[in-house]
Order: C-alpha cells, then structure tokens, then sequence
C-alpha cells in the first residue's frame, strides 16, 4: 500500500510514522508513506494556500490551485483508490470503514485547514470525505494520522501475531476481554485463576464472557441493545 499525505502542515504529521508499528511497516516494505508539503505546490509569489472566503464571514480558506496542482501530480504518476479529504463532516471513521481502506493500493490523504478548502475541491477531486469523531481538532493532520495508523495495523504483516488485530476490540462488535500479566499476585492482586489453569477451552470461554460482560455494561449499542 502507498499511502501519499497532503498538508499544509508536513511538521505536524511526521512523527507517528517514524516510531514503533507504522515505523516498521514501512522498514519491511508493506507500505510506503509520503507527505507533500502544500507550499511547494503554490504559484504565486507568497506561497500562499490560503485565501478570504468569498462572500465574507471570518476564516481562511484553502485555496484551489496548490492542492490540483499537487493531487493532479499524484494522479498522473499512479492510480489512487481513494482521495480523502479528512474534514469534521466527513463519515465517522469505525472499525468498519478501516477494514474496507485497508484492502486499497494506493490513498491521498488531503488535510483541512483553517474553515476548510475551496468546494470546488470537494466536488472534483475527492471521491470520501472522513471525520475521526464529533468534535473539531486544529487540522486534518491527527485524524490523518489516526485514519492512517488505523488502517496499516489491519494489513497482514504488519503486527507480528497476526491474530491479534483480529481480537482487537470492535472487530467482531466485541469489546476486547482483560488482559493480565506477570505476577500472578501482586501484594494480594491475584490473576483469575482460570487464566493459569492452562485449560484453552475454558480460558476461551471465560474471554469470550468477559468480552460480553463489558460490552454489554459500556457499549450495548454494538450488541443492538
Ligand atoms: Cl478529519 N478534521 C478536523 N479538523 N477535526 C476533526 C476531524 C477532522 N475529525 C474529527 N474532528
């Protein structure tokens, strides 16, 4: 996967992809991330990607003309699956949607800014538009960054047990059961006992009640009560 990131904010975008899992999917060649600097891509004198909303009203809009030149660049190198634009009334981002981005080849990923981009954007060049949850953040960037992370965990390779991002919490519309680990009894708080009996049936079975129990108790809404 290749999964190109358009911000007018490369700084704030960087770091999640240069640590722990995101870092090491792309040491072993399973996915490929760039960010494209905004800036670069304007032609006027200031480099300026922003401009007055039309109309009036207070805050800055993204402008057209760098984002066509930079996404229209993308396009003439490789097909894209996707063109994202990250915005707060986009579809709410689930477990769901990960799972369907994470079987694309190639994603743009373009980052709102300031009261959001030219619709003209929006009307020609993006084929989804995804939010990251009800509430607004400063930029596209961290839920850029989440929609990324997200979606590379779930490609095979990535995790070492690859089992694992199939137990996760969500993907069965089950909350993930408890965890523990060594000691079994620290100053008095002891493991469930089942967990150390080495029986994998009912240590399956206790987890799956687990997972039940605490979904029923925080999110009934998954289980459609
Ligand atoms: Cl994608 N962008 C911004 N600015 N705020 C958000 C969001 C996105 N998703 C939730 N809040």
């Amino acid at each position: 996967m290749r999964i190109d990131i358009v911000t007018a904010l490369p700084k704030l975008i960087e770091s999640p992809f240069n640590d722990s899992i995101l870092k090491r999917a792309q040491e072993k060649n399973i996915v490929e991330i760039h960010i494209h600097d905004l800036r670069i891509f304007a032609e006027n004198k200031q480099k300026s990607i922003d401009d007055y909303a039309f109309g009036g009203g207070a805050g800055m809009v993204m402008t057209i003309q760098p984002i066509d030149k930079c996404i229209s660049h993308l396009k003439s190198q490789r097909e894209y699956d996707e063109i994202i634009y990250m915005t707060p009334d986009g579809a709410t981002l689930n477990q769901k949607l990960a799972n369907k981005l994470s079987l694309k080849g190639n994603l743009i990923l373009l980052c709102g800014h300031y009261k959001g981009v030219d619709q003209r954007v929006r009307d020609h060049y993006i084929t989804m538009e995804v939010s990251i949850g009800d509430y607004v953040l400063s930029g596209g960037e961290l839920a850029a960054a989440v929609l990324a992370d997200s979606i590379i965990r779930l490609i095979p390779g990535v995790l070492n047990d690859e089992t694992s991002a199939l137990t996760d919490s969500f993907q069965d519309n089950v909350l993930a059961p408890p965890v523990y680990t060594r000691p079994a009894d620290y100053k008095g708080l002891k493991v469930p006992e089942i967990l150390a009996s080495g029986n994998k049936k009912a240590i399956e079975q206790w987890r799956m009640d687990k997972a039940l129990e605490r979904t029923k108790e925080r999110r009934p809404d998954l289980l459609g009560e």
